[in-house]
């Protein structure tokens, strides 16, 4: 099962993704975890991309792209991949197409999650309370979300277009929210 999850920043890509992951015992891969470590990890690409993070900006298409593809490249990924935070963006929609047909596995279904704008923002502002994330600062959220609608939203039209996509609600308990997921993946039967 190769997933692509679409959503706003706080739309609950992450969270759900690592609750996914019990259920269908296939890896998630979350390039802004992969970028919070080489970043932790203080490699020269990881220091830049803090800075570039802190700001709410993308990091460049180059840098994502070669992440990835070491990513994807892995032999844990022979029986699918939860993708979460990857394409961000059309030029990075069209190379993932590009790279997974050339590494033989195609992505099967693009879930959008859907939530309201305001309770992006209040659980954001509850994360930068528990977890001090620096862009999750109200003035970089704000800047995170003009990004996503600018530049990630047309993402979503791609995957319409090759007949991929599906929504799902984001609104409600996280629980109702993994139900809603695993039941447009067909998955009621696999226990954690
Ligand atoms: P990400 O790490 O992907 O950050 P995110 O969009 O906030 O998603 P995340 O998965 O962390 O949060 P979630 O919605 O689960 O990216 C961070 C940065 O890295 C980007 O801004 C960018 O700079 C860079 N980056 C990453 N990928 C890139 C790419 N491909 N190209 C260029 N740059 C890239 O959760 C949010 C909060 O909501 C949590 O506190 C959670 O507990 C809470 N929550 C979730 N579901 C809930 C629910 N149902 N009810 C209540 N709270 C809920």
């Amino acid at each position: 099962m190769r997933i692509v999850l679409l959503g706003a920043p706080g739309s609950g890509k992450g969270t759900q993704a690592a609750l996914m992951v019990e259920r269908l015992g296939v890896p998630h891969i979350s390039t802004g975890v992969l970028l919070r470590n080489a970043a932790k990890r203080g490699t020269r690409l990881g220091l830049k991309a803090k800075s570039i993070i802190d700001r709410g900006e993308l990091v460049p298409d180059a840098i994502m792209s070669d992440m990835i593809e070491e990513r994807l490249s892995r032999d844990d990924v022979a029986n699918g991949f939860i993708l979460d935070g990857y394409p961000r963006n059309l030029a990075q929609a069209k190379s993932l197409d590009e790279m997974l047909e050339r590494l033989g596995h195609p992505a099967d279904i693009a879930i959008q999650i859907d939530v309201d704008p305001e309770q992006i923002i209040k659980r954001l502002a509850g994360r930068a309370e528990q977890e001090g994330r620096a862009d999750d600062s109200e003035e970089v959220v704000r800047n995170r979300m003009r990004v996503y609608h600018e530049k990630t939203a047309p993402v979503i039209d791609y995957y319409a277009s090759r007949g991929l996509l599906t929504h799902v609600l984001g609104d409600g308990s996280i629980d109702v929210i993994l139900e809603r997921i695993l039941s447009v993946l067909n998955v009621d039967n696999l226990v954690s």
